[in-house]
């Protein structure tokens, strides 16, 4: 029997690519010439899509793979996939998520504990020399504050447990009340960013949460207030942002996504007060490995007829 035809959207880690490779016969789109001649002849033959960061599966890719049975995502988040689009036909969409919730966690105290103490700004300063001059000045401090986190989620649970160990307040914010957690929750997000002066913005993209931390959460969070943002760019209103910075409406931002990545504005880059990386969350050889294996994984399971092993709730698996 012939192998099933996978398409990866993009170029992905080798080890997904290795993995894909003994199971299937896989297409590169990157690598395609022609596309229309690609979609008019292979096409209907492919059954499965490995997509992921810059590899988006819309709604009108998906159109052009009448076979298509399955999307398998490198990432928690699946705002680059139409998941709409894919439900309509059937098609299961799959992502990557628990193994790479402590990473992500890390990561946030870390980007966390930089901007409040100017670690990057610091570590510059005495590369330049200044420190033979005079001590660096100094900053703010995370004692006494109280954290919001905008989405207590796996990774915001994992965010508010080290949080726990900083002794810091916590409270956060989603569409529901969780009954099973001890942190304060708060129905509307103005009146959290008011009441805290670190909001930890750990929500997925997508256009239920576009920019819905805007001007006025920011005027709330007021000007002792730092945002840290390692969910998705799109939640915050970037361009408010940069005024709030600029206008010293808040302190100071930490941010490891953007609205239009990786393009990341200038005036952000021109500012010294911010922490800013390159969207590297999960970006360690452990843990992107264990997420390139679960995208494996999961194609493997589906095209075994065991199942896809890690579906999103809008496609679930047995179907509903
Ligand atoms: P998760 O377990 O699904 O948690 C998402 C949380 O967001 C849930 O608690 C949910 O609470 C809340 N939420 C969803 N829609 C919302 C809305 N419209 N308004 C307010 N809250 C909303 O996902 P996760 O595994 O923690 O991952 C969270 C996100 O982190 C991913 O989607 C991804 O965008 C981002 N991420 C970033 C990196 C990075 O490298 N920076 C790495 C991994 C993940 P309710 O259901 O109660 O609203
Ligand atoms: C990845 C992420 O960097 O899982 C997510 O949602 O944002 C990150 O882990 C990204 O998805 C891979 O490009």
């Amino acid at each position: 029997m012939s192998k099933p035809e996978i398409l990866l959207v993009r170029p992905i880690m080798p080890l997904i690519e290795e993995g894909l490779t003994k199971h299937f016969t896989l297409h590169k789109l990157a690598e395609v010439g022609d596309e229309a001649a690609f979609f008019r002849e292979v096409g209907p033959r492919i059954r499965g899509v490995a997509a992921g960061g810059a590899g988006k599966a819309d709604r009108a890719l998906i159109e052009k793979l009448p076979a298509l049975e399955i999307i398998a995502n490198f990432g928690v988040g699946y705002d680059g996939i139409d998941v709409k689009a894919a439900a309509e036909r059937g098609i299961i969409v799959t992502n990557t998520p628990d193994v790479l919730t402590g990473e992500v966690a890390d990561l946030a105290l870390g980007l966390l504990l930089a901007t409040v103490r100017q670690i990057p700004q610091v570590d510059r300063y005495l590369r330049a020399g200044k420190w033979l001059e005079k001590p660096y000045p100094l900053t703010t401090t995370l004692r006494e504050r109280k954290i919001g986190i905008l989405g207590l989620g796996r990774i915001g649970k994992a965010i508010a447990r080290r949080c726990e160990a900083f002794d810091l307040e916590i409270a956060y914010h989603g569409r529901r009340r969780q009954d099973d957690v001890p942190y304060r929750y708060y129905d509307n997000l103005v009146d959290m960013a008011r009441d805290v002066d670190v909001l930890m913005v750990v929500a997925p993209g997508g256009d239920a949460t576009y920019h819905i931390v805007n001007e006025e959460v920011l005027n709330a969070l007021g000007p002792n207030g730092i945002l840290i943002n390692v969910g998705r760019g799109t939640v915050v209103d970037e361009k408010a942002l940069i005024a709030a910075l600029r206008d010293g409406r808040i302190l100071s931002a930490g941010l490891d996504v953007f609205e239009n990545e990786p393009h990341v504005p200038a005036e952000l880059i021109a500012m010294d007060h911010v922490v800013l990386l390159p969207h590297v969350g999960s970006a360690s050889v452990y843990t992107r490995n264990a997420m390139g294996q679960l995208v494996v994984d999961n194609l493997v399971s589906w095209f075994e007829g065991k199942g896809p092993k890690t579906p999103v709730p809008e496609t679930p698996w047995p179907r509903k």
